[in-house]
């Protein structure tokens, strides 16, 4: 909570460190009720920087002492959150002993109490809730540690680096002290003390360096880390393979607890992990737990190099090293799992959530000018688009250059803290590749729109694609377009210039003219291959040539965009026809279409998945000038339902040719075929009878593992009948100790289209499962509800009001998880005045609400504003 008004600040204002602190020796010794904190910080001036005082940041820090070279010192000043120390010799040692509460920290930011024992999240300002610190990304110590606690309480003492030593002390107490050699800044600080279980193996680089691995959990919990464990090794040697990159630690631990806000911390050599990124047994875990599991473990292993080794100069940069490493853990999984489908769903996720934001109140660029909270810029742009842009190089300058810049990059800056500048600059020095105006991506936000247009010339046997873009506040962007050319046979014709008939066009002006020489048939283009830049493409299809790309695109991307415009561009039609009071009509093509991809192989059926789902409400709601979320809700189910009806018979047997062939295996291809499968089972319960229903509730029943479990639920949780109280009821009877699980049961109930899920909603506010203090449960249950499009914005207000409500409790306990929910409400301009009004009145009672964080007041003032 926060007594003044929030300060903006500011990237043009950046000055670099007026002191550096060479080494870090912390001491923290757990008592009952608080821990205290001795720091004796190796302080020296920076002789870059002309400054006379030492300012230090701390929260909620209770100072005991402070001394210079060893002697006590009074000659300081406590501001709000500073200690600030003037006349202070060049060189000098800095000893501080503070009192904290890690049992009252219902932040989960610094060091706090969960189940167990004791955890810290320092990232980005979490550090200075431990002790006195200059707690900024560019300060970068060597740090030693030791811990003191209670032995049988908290057996596990562990921190970065290797151990170093250990013992007893008198009362059942022991201690235990780590050094971390590599210099590092300090929100990459950890320590935990804790009662856990650990599952240990060990990984031998190329260069032949052996790492000891760990894996520490709730004690009983074993037989739930081998797949993290896997993910953890693939990940190590897909990073040799891929980018010559080793393990330069003795230790890589990993830590899972069930109380943290985000989805784990790449802590140096010891991560701390949400439970929910490591956890997983066939029986509780789905497909996609497992594979978000592989992806989580492979992103925090891979910012051991991209973030801790080369980390940010200050927290605008904060996509250095988020940006790069989801793109990393993007191609690890594509690598490792269906690439196909992998990008797909990056491209959903992406106009889920990145194009809603940067069309709403908290657009920011990769790289913000200004922040008042900076655990609010966790965003969808930094780690999402940022990665898109990274993409966007490697499409520019080519796989092998952008090796050699990545190369470049580490041979530059290893062991620095940087800025964007320096990483693209890496990449454009590597390729040869001027890539000044690409910058821009990183300066403005907002969607870029492309529009295409292409004329054929039958005489000339040529082709000329137009293609323009919208200028943002910084000008032209540099955009890769990839391209091919369909021939009314369904294969792309070669052209001049082309590898494998695709090419990368540059779009770096308004408006500018490509030509096809040696064209001889009028071609259906390509366009934006693979989703090569993260815009909105727009190109006036008509449902022919949308038909004719979604049978024959050799980019399998594409070829799943074409079906999700042609879906959209009905669904929409049928939208504005409901919303006049008519009933929406569907053409009998789309018939034949889905017709054939249910005739797929097993290996294309995650693909044929994929192209079946149709877009989300929230996506598509982004392509209205005012939404009727009433409306576009009918409209979607009417064409599900319009689909399940005329091919029930194709369905009924795609669902029974993709029964589980024998005991779950988790590979790829049977997770298609439970994807695909689970799918025709949402569409035939469309039909509203008891015998699909009963078909869900036996397949419920007899599952014998949680992805084809949850799988009907889901579906039978869309509706309320007797079978699905039952499936809901009996799914909690068995699952209500495992909390990973109960967290899926609060959702697929907060996410029910049915209309009393509200109430349910609040119901369950006040079940024992639920808890508003654990992160998890809060974003399974909350905002779950808060993304649930047609009941979140009921036109009575009602979802606005709940949300609201929850919004100002939450606050008072966790501002960080409180600010996220607080997100749900983004878009609240884009509908109807009645909704609009009821939505300003939820904000305004937040924005007046007694001691608001500035986390949430940032959110609410953005979205007001
Ligand atoms: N750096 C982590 C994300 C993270 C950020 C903040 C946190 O607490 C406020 C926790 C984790 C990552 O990208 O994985
Ligand atoms: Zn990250």
């Amino acid at each position: 909570m926060t007594t003044s008004t929030p300060k903006t600040i500011y990237l043009a204002d950046y000055t670099p460190p007026a002191f550096l602190i060479d080494t870090v020796d912390v001491d923290i010794n757990f008592q009952p009720d608080y821990a205290e904190v001795t720091a004796h910080l190796a302080v020296r001036r920076n002789p870059a920087v002309a400054a006379a005082s030492l300012v230090l940041d701390g929260e909620e820090l209770e100072l005991l002492s402070v001394s210079i070279d060893g002697v006590v010192t009074d000659r300081y000043t406590l501001g709000e959150n500073t200690l600030v120390l003037s006349h202070v010799p060049d060189v000098f040692r800095l000893s501080t002993v503070v009192r904290i509460r890690p049992d009252l920290n219902t932040r989960l930011s610094g060091l706090y109490r969960s189940a167990n024992g004791y955890f810290t999240q320092c990232e980005a300002e979490g550090f200075r809730r431990i002790s006195w610190f200059t707690d900024r990304p560019d300060v970068m110590s060597r740090y030693s540690v030791t811990l003191h606690a209670d032995q049988a309480l908290l057996p596990c003492l562990l921190s970065n680096g290797n151990p170093v030593a250990s013992g007893v002390e008198a009362a059942g107490r022991h201690w235990a002290s780590w050094q971390d050699p590599h210099p590092k800044p300090c929100y990459l600080f950890a320590v935990v003390a804790a009662k856990l279980d650990v599952l240990r193996d060990s990984y031998r680089t190329t260069s032949g360096r052996e790492v000891q691995l760990g894996i520490y959990v709730e004690p009983g919990r074993l037989d739930q880390c081998d797949h993290a464990m896997a993910a953890l090794k693939k990940s190590m040697h897909w990073d040799e393979q891929t980018y010559g990159l080793e393990c330069d630690l003795d230790h890589y631990m990993i830590v899972a607890v069930g109380d943290f806000n985000m989805g784990a911390m790449e802590n140096k050599g010891l991560n701390i992990f949400n439970t929910k990124y490591v956890l997983a047994r066939a029986d509780i875990a789905t497909d996609l737990d497992f594979e978000n599991i592989d992806r989580v473990v492979a992103h925090e292993y891979f910012h051991n190099w991209t973030g801790n080794r080369v980390t940010c100069r200050d927290w605008f940069q904060l996509s250095l090293k988020e940006g790069l490493t989801v793109f990393r853990d993007q191609e690890f999984g594509a690598d490792v799992h269906n690439r196909q489908v992998a990008r797909i769903h990056e491209v959903r996720g992406l106009r889920a959530g990145q194009f809603p934001e940067d069309a709403g109140p908290m657009a920011h660029p990769v790289r913000p000018a200004s922040y008042i909270e900076i655990n609010n810029f966790y965003t969808a742009t930094i780690y999402n688009k940022g990665a898109e842009v990274v993409r966007m190089i490697q499409t520019l300058i080519g796989r092998a250059a952008f090796r050699r810049g990545m190369d470049l990059y580490f041979e530059r800056h290893d062991g620095q803290a940087v800025t964007c500048d320096e990483f693209v600059a890496a990449m454009a020095d590597a390729s040869g590749h001027d890539l000044t105006q690409f910058m821009r991506w990183y300066q403005q936000s907002g969607t870029p729109h492309v529009k295409a247009s292409g004329v054929y010339d039958p005489a000339a046997q040529r082709y000329v694609l137009t293609l323009a873009q919208s200028a943002g506040v910084c000008g032209n962007l540099l955009i890769p377009v990839t391209v091919a050319l369909i021939g009314p046979d369904g294969l792309p014709l070669p052209f001049e210039g082309s590898i494998d008939s695709q090419c990368v066009l540059s779009l770096s002006e308004s408006s500018q003219q490509f030509t096809f020489e040696n064209i001889a048939v009028p071609p259906i283009p390509s366009l934006l291959r693979d989703f090569s830049a993260p815009v909105v493409l727009e190109f006036d299809y008509s449902d022919e040539a949308l038909a004719h790309l979604l049978a024959h695109d050799t980019d399998p991307f594409n070829r799943w965009e074409a079906g999700q415009r042609l879906a959209g561009r009905l669904i929409l039609q049928a939208t504005e026809a409901i919303s006049a009071g008519l009933e929406p009509v569907w053409p009998e093509r789309l018939v034949a279409i889905v017709s054939g991809m249910l005739a797929c192989s097993d290996e294309t059926a995650a693909f044929a998945a994929e192209i079946l789902s149709l877009p989300g409400e929230a996506t598509l709601a982004e392509q209205l000038e005012v939404v009727d979320p009433d409306a576009l809700h009918a409209a979607r189910n009417s064409l599900r339902r319009y689909l399940a009806c005329q091919l029930e018979a194709e369905f009924r047997a795609c669902y029974e040719r993709l029964a589980p062939l024998g005991a779950y295996a988790p590979d790829s291809t049977s997770a298609g075929r439970r994807a695909l499968r689970t799918v025709c089972l949402g569409y035939l319960c469309e039909i509203d009878t008891v015998s699909y229903r009963a078909a869900a509730l036996q397949q419920f029943e007899h599952a014998d593992n949680m992805t084809d479990q949850f799988a009907a639920l889901a579906v039978l949780a869309q509706g309320s009948s007797d079978e699905s109280r039952l499936a809901l009821a009996e799914f909690y009877r068995r699952w209500h100790d495992e909390p990973l699980v109960v967290d899926k049961w609060l959702q697929v109930q907060a996410a029910s289209r049915c209309a009393e899920t509200l109430a349910r909603v609040e119901a369950l506010t006040r079940h024992p499962a639920f808890e508003l203090r654990n992160p998890n449960k809060v974003y399974a249950l909350l905002r779950a509800f808060g993304g649930n499009h047609v009941r979140f914005h009921a036109a009575d207000g009602s979802g606005y009001r709940f949300l609201a409500a929850q919004i100002c409790a939450l606050d008072a306990i966790n501002p960080q998880v409180a600010s996220r929910l607080a997100r749900c409400f983004d878009r609240w301009r884009k509908f109807d005045a009645a909704r609009q009004a009821h939505a300003r009145a939820a904000l305004n009672m937040i924005h007046d609400h007694a001691g608001l964080s500035r986390d949430v007041l940032e959110i609410v003032a953005r979205a007001l504003g």
